[in-house]
């Protein structure tokens, strides 16, 4: 039976990985922060009774910035692939937290390869990095492949390009299986929700159900080359399976503006927007319901009104400095590892809206009701 350990496995990527890496037989190890409430909700499902016989799921405590955690999983497992997908992953929180990303992000890539090295496993692991389309940044030349100059934009993208190029070292140096997926944004219903795909999907449900007035968000005109993390995993997968250890571009080739984003997620659920001003006074309004849709969604539509501000830009999302266009080059990818995508933009943003809609009618349902959760602190 194959080992994999999978960081970062309490997020979305690390919960469709670990998920398909289970259908495909292999024993997987996941690597969970310890916090003070659960952080596993994407993973419950999964879970196994550590009592049980034949289980073929675990998880162990430890953290991207603690080697000797590492070394000590790392030793007890003796995996045969690592998905090295933990990361403080939020472009915009980086400019606030610098020093811990670089830590996280970048010294922590050096300390899973240096702890694959320590233990001799060179020959026997194959180590997959979480790479990323941020490290593009400030555009070169579009679409972006896996020969575009890099020109990273944040303190994220500074902390994946050390990353990036460390696992190229140890490839060159070691003759380690180590491999860099370059990941375009891909989304999911499982996507963190101050991201701005997940954020517009929550915030259209319940705008749509009455139960918020309207979505705040920073540069709309940002373009974003968006597929679907379930078909992204797949690709991690496959570029281990490789004769070669190399690095790929995994994109769709269609990029998208985060306004659109907005009007095809609102649209999903019958609700038409336009936007209208620049800048900081950019807003979307209302401009047709339709009842049909609406109807087919469960939703009433004397909660909307025509001619309503639903969106507005507020300047504290913008970042100090922005990747303004991302737009990949999947052929490399397609070519050689085979990789085919089975969502579309359109089935992700439906499949995100939805899952929005029907959680937050759990929300009106028991607002409805009259549930009120106890209050601890009166
Ligand atoms: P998430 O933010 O959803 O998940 C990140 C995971 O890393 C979580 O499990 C988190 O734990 C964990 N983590 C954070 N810091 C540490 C640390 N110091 N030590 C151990 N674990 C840590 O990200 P995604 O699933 O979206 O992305 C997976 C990886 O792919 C990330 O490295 C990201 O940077 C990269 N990437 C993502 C893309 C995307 O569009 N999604 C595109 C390209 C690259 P906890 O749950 O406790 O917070
Ligand atoms: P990104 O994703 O920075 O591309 O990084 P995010 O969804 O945060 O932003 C995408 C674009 O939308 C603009 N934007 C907003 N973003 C957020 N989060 N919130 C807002 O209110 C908002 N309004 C507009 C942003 O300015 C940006 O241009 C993601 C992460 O998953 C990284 O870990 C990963 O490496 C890259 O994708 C590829």
């Amino acid at each position: 039976m194959k080992v994999a350990l999978i960081t970062g496995v309490t997020g979305q990527d690390g919960a469709y990985l670990a998920e398909f890496l289970l259908k495909k037989g292999y024993f997987v190890h996941g690597l969970k922060r310890r916090s003070s409430s659960f952080n596993t909700d994407r993973i419950d499902h999964l879970y196994q009774d550590q009592h049980e016989l034949n289980i073929r799921f675990k998880l162990h405590y430890g953290d991207l910035t603690d080697s000797t955690n590492l070394i000590r999983i790392i030793q007890e497992i003796q995996p045969d692939e690592i998905y090295n997908l933990a990361a403080m992953s939020h472009v915009h929180v980086s400019f606030e937290m610098p020093e811990y990303t670089a830590n996280a992000d970048g010294i922590g890539t050096l300390r899973l390869l240096e702890a694959v090295r320590i233990l001799g496993l060179t020959e026997k692991t194959k180590v997959y990095q979480a790479s990323t389309s941020e490290l593009y940044g400030l555009v070169q030349a579009v679409p972006q492949s896996e020969t575009t100059p890099f020109y990273p934009r944040s303190p994220y993208a500074v902390a994946k390009m050390y990353a990036y190029w460390i696992t190229v070292n140890y490839r060159e140096a070691y003759g380690m299986f180590a491999c860099n997926g370059i990941l375009f944004n891909h989304e999911s219903p499982l996507r963190g929700e101050t991201f701005v795909t997940r954020k517009i999907t929550r915030a259209a449900a319940k705008i749509a159900l009455g139960l918020q007035k309207c979505l705040y968000l920073g540069n709309l005109s940002a373009q974003r080359d968006w597929g679907h993390a379930k078909d992204y995993i797949e690709a991690m997968w496959l570029i281990l399976q490789q004769e070669k250890p190399e690095d790929f571009v995994i994109a769709t080739g269609i990029t998208t503006t985060v306004r659109d984003f907005v009007r095809m997620s609102f649209a999903e659920l019958g609700i038409e927007i336009e936007f209208s001003g620049k800048d900081d006074n950019e807003k979307g309004v209302i401009i047709g319901l339709d009842e049909e849709l609406l109807f087919q969604n469960g939703l009433k539509s004397d909660r909307l009104f025509l001619g309503s501000t639903i969106v507005q830009v507020d300047p504290k999302y913008f970042r100090p400095t922005e990747v303004d266009l991302l737009l990949g080059d999947p052929t490399k990818s397609k070519t050689q590892l085979g990789w085919v995508p089975k969502y579309d933009l359109p089935d992700l943003v439906k499949e995100m809206v939805i899952s929005d809609l029907h959680l937050m009618k759990k929300d009106e349902y028991l607002k409805q009701g009259g549930f009120k959760t106890l209050n601890y602190f009166e």
